[in-house]
């Protein structure tokens, strides 16, 4: 399948304009590269937890999406789709359709590194044929900016606010990439809205491959990461330069770095761009925790390189 911008150009918008997401809101574009990985001539059912994306595309009486959508709770989305997905096999198996359906999951990363990974696992290890996707802005924006597991280490969000006693959030972010793909699935891939030819092609893999597929893709959200809103994408592309988000995938457990970094840039780069970050740049005695960010990035990217045999 094509991935010049030329034939993506041309292909249909799935999500439409006119909803209410933030302008220069990563999670938009997140899913607009992933939809363009999507096979044509294929039904596509989109299921959506509360979140950023769900409230501000699906405002009552109207919605931004040109497919089957199904909103579902904050916990329980990757049920809810593979629920979906078993009665498709069922009605295909009877004879009454002969479509050719995807299925896929965009969920913010406090429905999935999190409150939704209980239903995320179980799906997984079910293997439903469907595609989940977390458009991963590193907190729970729609309540207000409060920590998730995906959040860095550092960085000041409501609940976790600096201050005498405290650097902001205290713990290092769970590695969802690594826990996702130890479930031994098909296709498994980080990616981020700066690398958008990468994206797509991890999408399309992602909807070809014969089983579940999972995508964790950087989305930046401007308002919890206090930068201007037109920088979304540099954000993003300081994520993948300095490695604090590696680009990769694994595909039927093998490795692959993808998107190669040339020279890794130091994370201090990054963490300078946002505001949630100032107060780390500001103490003296923080200068540790600077410096245990860069070893906990330093340590994840060693170990990418080596899984994907590229020391
Ligand atoms: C079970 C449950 N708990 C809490 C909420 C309140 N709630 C709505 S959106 C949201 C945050 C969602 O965060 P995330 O999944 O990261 O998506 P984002 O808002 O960042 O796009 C929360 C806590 C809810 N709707 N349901
Ligand atoms: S708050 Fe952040 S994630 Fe939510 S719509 Fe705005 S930019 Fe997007």
């Amino acid at each position: 399948m094509s991935t010049r911008l030329k034939d993506l150009s041309k292909k249909d918008e799935i999500l439409k304009g006119g909803h209410r997401l933030c302008a220069g809101c990563g999670a938009s574009i997140a899913v607009r590269q992933i939809l363009k990985g999507l096979p044509d001539d294929v039904e596509l059912v989109v299921s959506n937890p509360t979140g950023c994306l769900e409230v501000s595309t699906t405002i009552y009486p109207y919605t931004s999406w040109n497919c089957s959508y199904i909103h579902s709770a904050f916990e329980n989305v990757a049920s809810t789709l593979s629920g979906v997905e078993s009665a498709y096999r069922s009605l295909k198996k009877q004879g009454k359709t002969d479509k050719d359906y995807r299925f896929v999951v965009f969920a913010g990363d406090g429905g999935t590194y999190d409150i939704g990974f209980q239903a995320l696992s179980g799906a997984l290890e079910r293997n439903h044929r469907m595609v989940y996707v977390c458009y991963n802005n590193e907190a729970y924006m729609n309540t207000g900016i409060q920590r998730s597991g995906a959040t860095l280490k550092g960085a000041w969000t409501t609940t976790s606010p600096h201050g005498e006693e405290s650097y902001g959030k205290a713990e290092n972010r769970k590695d969802l990439t690594s826990i996702v793909a130890a479930h031994d699935i098909p296709y498994v891939a980080q990616a981020s809205i700066s690398n958008w030819r990468d994206a797509v092609k991890k999408a399309q893999k992602a909807f070809e491959a014969d089983g579940p597929a999972f995508i964790n893709i950087l989305s930046p959200c401007h308002r919890g990461w206090r930068y201007p809103m037109e920088q979304t994408v540099e954000v993003a592309k300081k994520a993948v330069e300095t490695c604090a988000w590696p680009l990769y995938e694994v595909e039927n457990g093998e490795y692959n770095l993808t998107g190669k970094v040339k020279e890794k840039k130091p994370v201090e780069e990054y963490l300078k761009m946002q505001g949630r970050f100032a107060h780390l740049f500001k103490k003296e005695e923080n200068k540790e925790v600077l410096d245990s960010i860069q070893q906990y990035i330093d340590e994840k990217w060693e170990r990418i390189k080596y899984l994907a045999g590229e020391e």
